[in-house]
């Protein structure tokens, strides 16, 4: 069934092939999967073979014996990955692959699809669908760490903010709908994404800052909208639009959070604490104190807790660090590669973003100085053979997706290839705490340690860390309002 251009799998393994005894284990697993493939590139005389980890091509050693609903679409899963993993199924022209067995991003495709997702949007028009904002973040991302120039949507996103501004502060889903931490945040980086002075222009940072005050919950929390839930999104989300427009602290009588007999407590004060609530038994992080630890969550944590001062300082000082890298590292499986979102469940694309961008945030918070940690703390080679064999669509569409079987669509093209950026790049952050919550100079570098199983022209563009668009839209858009000062 192979038409690659590159040889097909080799029929017998070539080298060590690992068994298990009891076979019955593997009973729900397809028995076309071939058992090993492994190939060791160095010692590989033979220039047929397409250089697969037997890890990425064997169903897992370790089989729980217990047969529950959990564990059988676990099976499944892993019995319809695995030939995407071998480079077995996508058998047509739209895909190449390397002698890694690793097919080509499909660059083109990927960007006419956010082009067109983008297209559908009604532009100026102001429009019902409440993830509005986050269509055109998705998109507006995606395309930017494809190499796409967006400022042709400049107008678009700027008309689209405006007709989305409550006077009371902040953006709802589309006109007259309410104010949202979620669907602000993503409106805002929208704008930094495009740029342009206008477009930054139509935010009104004095209701931004009322509103954000109102949100604010005397526990350091935020309620997502008002009267709303409190959750670490809402943190995240309020700490990302805090420190991109360079709003004042303070808050006002009007807040919940206002205590005349402590001043000194403002938009800041407390998130910290709310983080380290949300940290579970298991190590990670849960949407609000005492639910269940999800990776979404644990990239909110990070990412606010990296912009409420150094993560070298910020991070070990408010989260078990051992034990959320322990339930981090958990996340990535194998054969599959990918990342799950939360324990007993299974790999999905958009985890490659909510877990992977964890990471490097992980690393900044071990890294003292700004000597790179080298040794990687998850395996790239898994995440990226997870993303390019199994979350590319597989037609004309395009675009990126959960898993095999599932469609693509904005959100996970959006996630799924910061995730392979997070795979392709080395972050370092030049830390140089100046104690006022003020983050130091992220540097990027292309990863290059061990095996290399992409080609170089399929590296994408990184995004900033914590900000999750380019780092020249964050330039653009602090630099603007930090110079422009007050309201
Ligand atoms: C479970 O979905 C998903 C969650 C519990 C969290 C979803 C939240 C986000 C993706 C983003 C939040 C962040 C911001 C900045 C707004 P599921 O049960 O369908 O998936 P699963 O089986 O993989 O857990
Ligand atoms: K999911
Ligand atoms: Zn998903």
């Amino acid at each position: 069934m192979s038409n690659l251009s590159q040889p097909p799998l080799p029929q017998e393994p070539d080298l060590e092939v690992v068994t298990d005894d009891n076979d019955s284990d593997y009973s729900s697993i397809d028995s076309e999967i071939p058992l090993s493939t492994t190939t060791n590139p160095l010692s590989s005389s033979n220039n047929n073979t397409i250089m697969i980890d037997s890890l990425f091509t064997n169903p897992p050693l370790l089989h729980d014996p217990l047969i529950t609903s959990t564990s059988l679409i676990q099976d499944e899963t892993v019995s319809e990955i695995l030939p995407y993993l071998s480079g077995t199924t996508q058998d047509h022209e739209l895909f190449t692959y390397n002698e890694f067995g690793v097919p080509s991003l499909r660059r083109e495709a990927h960007i006419n699809f956010l082009h067109m997702s983008l297209g559908r949007l009604p532009g100026r028009f102001v429009a019902a669908d409440a993830s509005r904002p986050w269509f055109l973040y998705w998109c507006l991302s995606g395309l930017a760490m494809l190499g796409e120039d967006v400022t042709k949507y400049r107008d678009s996103v700027k008309e689209t903010a405006r007709s989305m501004q409550n006077p009371t502060g902040g953006f709802g889903g589309g006109g007259g709908q309410l104010s949202h931490l979620a669907t602000t945040y993503a409106v805002i980086l929208a704008l930094a994404i495009v740029g342009g002075e206008e477009g930054f222009e139509v935010i009104d940072r004095k209701a931004m800052w009322k509103w954000l005050g109102e949100l604010k919950q005397k526990d350091g929390g935020f309620e997502v909208c008002r009267g709303g839930e409190e959750d670490i999104r809402g943190a995240y989300c309020a700490a990302v639009i805090i420190t991109l427009l360079d709003l004042p602290l303070d808050l006002t009588p009007e807040s919940p959070a206002y205590n005349p007999s402590d001043p000194s407590f403002n938009l800041l004060s407390g998130v910290a604490d709310y983080v380290r609530r949300c940290q579970t038994y298991e190590g990670g992080i849960s949407s609000s104190p005492s639910a269940e630890a999800h990776g979404a969550y644990a990239f909110c944590a990070l990412g606010c807790l990296s912009l409420l001062g150094s993560p070298s300082v910020t991070i070990p000082s408010t989260l078990n660090l051992p034990s959320l890298l322990s339930w981090l590292s958990s996340r990535q499986y194998a054969p599959e590669g990918g990342f799950s979102g939360r324990t007993n469940k299974l790999v999905d694309g958009c985890y490659s973003h909510w877990v992977g961008a964890c990471f490097p945030l992980i690393e900044a918070a071990l890294s003292s100085s700004s000597t790179p940690v080298n040794d990687s703390l998850f395996s790239r080679e898994g995440l990226i053979r997870y993303i390019l064999n199994c979350c590319q669509d597989e037609t004309k569409r395009g675009g990126l997706r959960d898993k095999p079987g599932k469609m693509s669509d904005a959100y996970h093209s959006c996630y799924v290839l910061s995730g392979l950026s997070v795979g392709m790049h080395q972050w370092v952050l030049d830390d140089d705490d100046d104690g006022k919550g003020e983050e130091g100079e992220w540097m990027v570098l292309p990863y290059l340690e061990g095996e290399q199983v992409f080609e170089a022209g399929d590296r994408v563009r990184a995004v900033h860390p914590v900000y999750v668009i380019p780092q020249a839209a964050v330039r653009g858009m602090k630099g603007y309002f930090r110079a422009k000062g007050g309201f």
